[in-house]
């Protein structure tokens, strides 16, 4: 087994992160040019997001070809160079795998579209009159998740954008295909790999419409997603590289099952029902205040029974599908800076893999956009769409925008405080928030109370104690949701975490922290534990 509990993994979102060649797009020799900057974050393994040939319709994740680099992200031997420029650096390098789905452009959906039998064996096809979908499933883009072809008189499946066709994993040539894939990249000596949305793989035998919901309860964790999963681990021999799957809508048990080392299947997931407290309704279109107590259960039944049963969590806030955290459960405003290291200390301190997802590590926050046109998201521009079509204003659908699109955490990473935040010399292909000036690398590294300066201590802490990677976790109670709080357990030691979610003050005294306990690490200055926490405060106690 790799290494994977004791490293923090850093997100690169690659259209995004540093642009080497002045168009605007972020690109390889960009990454390969910040590798000293990700060094010196003490970080061991960079995920950079899909950089295969695509129309980018949803930013690579629809992909054209598994075995070409994008030639917006440059060549396959600036991938190569990444691969072993990081090695020496001492990093390693996971790439993205978009199995779900591919793009309607690749080849295999082409020949199924001209009406190969092998290859519309590939994809979802069914039968149908032209004006009723075979189900009732909604994409998670919005609309229908089929879509009619005429000439073949039949629908294809699509759970995101039209133009991303679902495989069918039932067809052995398939699965065939995509260990292919695993194998080339691991040739040429990748270190791990992320799955997306892999617990959507394998579909129902019979499709059905669903009266209660979207579809979902239907194909998540579907009926031999394990049975796919550990075939592909099996042939492909990747078991000892550090492997994370994305699973939409979930359950626990699931997950036991993906990451316990008994099943041979991955290293850890992530999931996201932590990232739904703020949904109303479970409805990420409309608005609702997050909700702490919420938050706090399954932050508890997740790290705690994931431990129980021998599972291991990715533990995360951000991600490029994701608002930017500081802005979402912080306080941009008035608490920027103790909030955002707050919430770090939350996620690196539990039990499980931490990812820091770029820009995170400086507090960068939402879009401060005012008009639709400055989104470049499919599925915001999709919802913004539909939300005028249900009757909401353009002021109200452009604020639920706001709140939720993925383009909140897609902004140029801010390197600097100079014209678009140094990612680029030319026009960058989606708008820098003018919060540049003051939220940007070469101003944090200059400061030793930065944001990113804490990053690095508490990435430092992991490898420095092994409580950290190691030990049992049990959630304490504070006498309120508000704060959450846990204890981490190794080898006779403890250490204690104490977050402050809110704004306010607030009353700690419930928590007995031992009175020769040491301090850590925390976001306000003094030594001792207090039983009053200031706003956002979070501290950690070793005893
Ligand atoms: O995301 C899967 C996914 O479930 C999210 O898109 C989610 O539906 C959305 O953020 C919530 O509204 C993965 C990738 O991370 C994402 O970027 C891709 O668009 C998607 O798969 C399709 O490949
Ligand atoms: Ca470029």
């Amino acid at each position: 087994m790799s290494d994977f509990k004791k490293s923090t993994i850093y997100q690169i979102y690659i259209k995004s992160f540093k642009d080497s060649n002045g168009d605007g797009i972020g690109d390889l020799s960009g990454i390969r040019s910040e590798l000293p900057y990700l060094k010196s974050l003490g970080i061991d393994y960079i995920w950079v997001t899909p950089c295969f040939k695509s129309p980018m319709n949803d930013n690579g994740y629809d992909v054209a070809d598994y075995y070409s680099i994008n030639p917006m992200f440059g060549t396959m031997e600036d991938a190569d160079s990444l691969i072993s420029e990081a090695r020496e650096t001492g990093i390693g390098v996971m790439f993205d795998m978009v199995f779900n789905h591919t793009s309607t452009e690749h080849e295999w959906f082409q020949k199924a579209l001209a009406g190969d039998p092998e290859y519309m064996d590939y994809y979802i096809f069914k039968d149908g009159p032209s004006d009723t979908p075979p189900t009732n499933w909604v994409s998670k883009f919005g609309g229908s998740a089929w879509e009619y072809v005429p000439h073949l008189g039949k629908w294809y499946l699509h759970l995101f954008d039209v133009t991303q066709a679902d495989l069918n994993w039932d067809t052995p040539k398939v699965r065939e295909e995509l260990k292919k894939v695993i194998l080339f990249w691991k040739a040429k000596g990748l270190n791990g790999f992320r799955f997306d949305v892999v617990n959507l793989i394998s579909k129902p035998a019979v499709f059905e419409n669903d009266y209660e919901g979207d579809g979902r309860r239907f194909y998540s964790d579907g009926p031999h997603v394990h049975e796919y999963l550990k075939e592909l681990v099996r042939d492909t021999g990747i078991e000892d590289m550090v492997t994370v799957g994305e699973m939409s809508s979930t359950s626990l048990d699931n997950c036991v099952r993906y990451t316990n080392p008994a099943e041979r299947e991955l290293s850890m997931v992530f999931s996201f029902h932590h990232l739904k407290v703020d949904y109303k309704d479970g409805f990420k279109w409309a608005l609702k205040p997050a909700d702490l107590t919420e938050l706090r259960k399954l932050f508890k039944d997740w790290q705690e029974q994931m431990q129980e049963k021998g599972g291991w969590n990715a533990t995360f806030f951000c991600n490029h599908d994701q608002p930017r955290t500081v802005s979402r459960f912080g306080d941009d405003k008035n608490y920027w800076k103790a909030s955002a290291k707050m919430l770090a200390t939350l996620t690196h301190m539990m039990r499980g893999t931490p990812y820091v997802y770029q820009g995170e590590e400086i507090g960068m926050t939402n879009v401060d956009y005012s008009s639709i046109d400055q989104y470049r998201d499919v599925e915001s521009l999709n919802y913004y769409k539909i939300l005028l079509g249900e009757g909401k204003s353009s002021e109200e659908a452009l604020h639920i925008i706001h709140e939720r699109s993925r383009d909140n955490g897609r902004t140029p990473m801010q390197w600097t405080g100079g014209e678009n935040g140094g990612f680029t010399t030319g026009t960058p292909w989606i708008g820098v928030p003018a919060n540049h000036t003051y939220i940007n690398v070469e101003t944090e590294e200059k400061d030793a109370h930065s944001i990113l300066s804490y990053y690095k201590k508490l990435i430092a802490l992991r490898k420095e104690y092994p409580i950290i990677a190691e030990g049992t976790i049990r959630f304490l109670d504070a006498g309120t949701d508000e704060i959450i709080a846990y204890v981490r357990e190794y080898e006779h030691r403890q250490l204690f975490v104490i977050c402050n979610m809110t704004g306010r003050s607030l009353d700690a005294s419930r928590i007995e922290v031992p009175s020769g306990a040491q301090k850590l690490i925390g976001n306000y200055h003094g030594k001792m534990f207090l039983n009053e926490l200031k706003p956002y405060e979070a501290a950690v106690y070793f005893a």
